[in-house]
């Protein structure tokens, strides 16, 4: 069994993400953080309580910080993910599930040192926990078995930013710490854009897995409406892109997507904020900004059919 953490924002694709993690076979989740985001830091801890009850998941929750490393977090995504952040299902107010004692970054560091070499993070919102766990204890570097974070975005397959022409919004929230987090040399796989803007998810497949996915399923299938639309008003398609299932994806098979390796920075100020430059392992010539830095695996394509096979497959598992 694979320990995993999941560091999240609920958020309508987290919770999409989260119930492919708890169904995924060989995973444990030994822990789930929250983080702010795609709602105030009150709102997606809250979403994250709640959602632990409504998949059955046990594992411990600890609440991360209410804003980036410097500067302020950006206002909630409500036109994305519904009022409350998970497509304005109605949802208890007060989760029954208790919060854990520790902060979220605290909470990373301990599971870490706990089990030496058996975590791995899989981070779909702001590093900032994160980059906060790995202030607090820059020991645990290597300690950790792998970091999956879904963020960024390297202009790969015509994708390049959906905050700002070059910036995505995991990313663009909080960009001094996905640059961190991205020079330690712990074993980091970036899922950006490039490919989970490639695999869109139809809306028949969300109504079949409401179908067939019992209470679980119409719950993905109900809170997805509001993201259905957002796709289709806004983004003028019909399904929705498999952003945080597509970190879930490279976890249980990392086949189903080809990669680059090389350093990578982020740009931390000017018009370009958030924006992650790659410089690739196969160019000898290392401009001074990627020296010293360690190579990370960027998706750069993806097998898309395989991809939503296999979300289908599993989160409708019994
Ligand atoms: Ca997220």
């Amino acid at each position: 069994m694979r320990k995993v953490i999941f560091d999240t924002d609920p958020g309508i694709d987290d919770a999409m993400a989260l119930l492919f993690l708890k169904k995924a076979p060989d995973v444990e989740i030994v822990g789930v953080t929250s983080s702010f985001g795609n709602s105030t830091i009150d709102i997606t801890t809250r979403n994250l309580l709640n959602l632990c009850e409504v998949f059955g998941i046990d594992a411990p929750v600890a609440k991360g910080v209410p804003g980036p490393l410097v500067g302020e977090s950006g206002a909630p995504a409500d036109h994305v993910h519904g009022e409350g952040g998970l497509g304005g299902v109605d949802l208890p107010l007060v989760p029954r599930k208790p919060l854990h004692d520790f902060s979220a970054d605290a909470f990373i560091v301990d599971m870490i040192r706990r089990h030496p070499h058996q975590i791995t993070i899989v981070a779909v919102a702001r590093m900032t926990n994160l980059a906060l766990a790995l202030r607090r204890d820059p020991g645990i570097v290597p300690l950790v078995k792998e970091i999956i974070v879904m963020g960024g975005a390297f202009g790969f397959n015509g994708h390049s930013g959906n905050v700002t022409p070059v910036a995505e919004a995991n990313i663009s929230g909080d960009p001094l710490a996905a640059d961190e987090v991205f020079g330690a040399d712990w074993p980091v796989t970036i899922v950006g854009l490039d490919v989970t803007q490639e695999a869109v998810m139809p809306p028949e497949m969300i109504d079949r897995i409401g179908r067939h996915g019992g209470p679980e399923g119409q719950f993905i299938r109900d809170i997805s409406q509001f993201y259905l639309r957002f796709h289709r008003d806004v983004e003028s398609m019909e399904g929705m892109f498999t952003h945080d299932s597509s970190a879930v994806a490279y976890l249980m098979d990392p086949s189903l997507f080809t990669t680059r390796r090389g350093p990578v920075r982020v740009v931390c100020d000017g018009i370009a904020i958030g924006q992650t430059i790659q410089k690739p392992d196969k160019k000898k010539n290392t401009p001074p900004a990627w020296q010293g830095r360690p190579s990370l695996t960027v998706c750069i394509g993806v097998d898309t059919a395989r991809l939503l096979k296999l979300y289908y497959e599993t989160v409708t598992r019994p």
